[in-house]
């Protein structure tokens, strides 16, 4: 039997029939709004919380005449309702044998260990303020691959955006780690337009990987260069956030997920 979009097997309908039968004593079809609230939550095995209610009450209400429900009304509501979560209770279809669902999670599990995880750091910040050197440190090693250098004791200030791409795992857990350093900005007298290059890059990043998901042959894998995470520096000025910092967080928290860290003055 279909109700909008979402087809309720005959277990299902015979569920909800002998369901609404109990505050159907007269046999007409009809029972008032309250009394079909009850219903769902008793199919549906669990308190309805606030949002569910209100939305299966608005439902039904919409549907109502002179305060009560035909059950047809009442199976399209719960057929709506069901398709929007799968906490069905007592409309769980029955299962005659084993089919072997249970091992969907390892099954998945399997693939992701065998294919690794991708995650792409980035660090944005004011000049100075140790961007590469964190991202020199960050993991307790020395994951830059300038730090490999034979003198690696000085920095020098970052001139251009540079991804260093690592694969390391733990406990077989396979993990290709890119850090992005960015050069810092707030060094000039106009520093309008110091987010540009930034920007440019992240967005750049997603054009690249939507423009390999829609070409016409795709890799099986698709390098994931997108940044994932930005560590946006805040200096210790000792004050509130300065506008620099404002418009950048701003303009940077509509492309990408940024972790604000705030330095000590020490
Ligand atoms: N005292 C102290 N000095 C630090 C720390 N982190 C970095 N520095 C020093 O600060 C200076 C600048 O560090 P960088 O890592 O080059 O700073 P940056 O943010 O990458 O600078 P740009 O590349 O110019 O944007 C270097 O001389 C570091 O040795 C820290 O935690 N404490
Ligand atoms: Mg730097």
């Amino acid at each position: 039997m279909s109700h909008s979009n979402f087809i309720l097997t005959q277990a299902q309908c015979d569920v909800l029939a002998k369901s609404f039968h109990k505050f159907d004593t007269e046999e007409n079809g009809k029972i008032d709004v309250m009394s079909a609230l009850q219903l769902c939550a008793e199919v549906l095995g669990h308190e309805l919380s606030t949002t569910e209610l209100a939305v299966i009450k608005g439902k039904l209400e919409s549907r109502e005449d002179e305060g009560v429900v035909t059950f047809a009304d009442y199976m399209d509501v719960m057929a709506e309702h069901m398709a929007t979560t799968t906490r069905w209770g007592f409309l769980k279809t029955p299962l005659q044998s084993h089919i072997g669902i249970e091992t969907l999670p390892d099954q998945l599990k399997r693939r992701i260990m065998r294919k690794g995880f991708e995650f792409n750091v980035m660090v944005v910040g004011e000049s100075g303020l140790g961007k590469s050197t964190l991202v020199n440190t960050i993991f307790k090693g020395q994951l830059s691959r300038q730090s490999c250098l034979p003198v690696p004791l000085q920095i020098p200030p970052t001139v251009q955006i540079n991804s260093v791409c690592h694969l390391i795992e733990e406990e077989g857990v396979k993990l290709k780690l890119t850090l992005t350093d960015t050069p810092g900005f707030g060094d000039q007298v106009n520093n309008t337009k110091c987010c540009k290059p930034i920007l440019e890059f992240i967005n750049d990043q997603y054009e690249h990987y939507l423009n390999e998901e829609v070409a016409v042959v795709r890799k099986s894998v698709i390098p994931d260069t997108r940044v994932h995470c930005c560590v946006y520096f805040l200096p210790p000025t000792g004050h509130c956030l300065r506008n620099i910092d404002i418009v950048f967080l701003k303009k940077l928290g509509n492309s990408v997920n940024i972790i604000p860290v705030s330095l000590l003055n020490v």
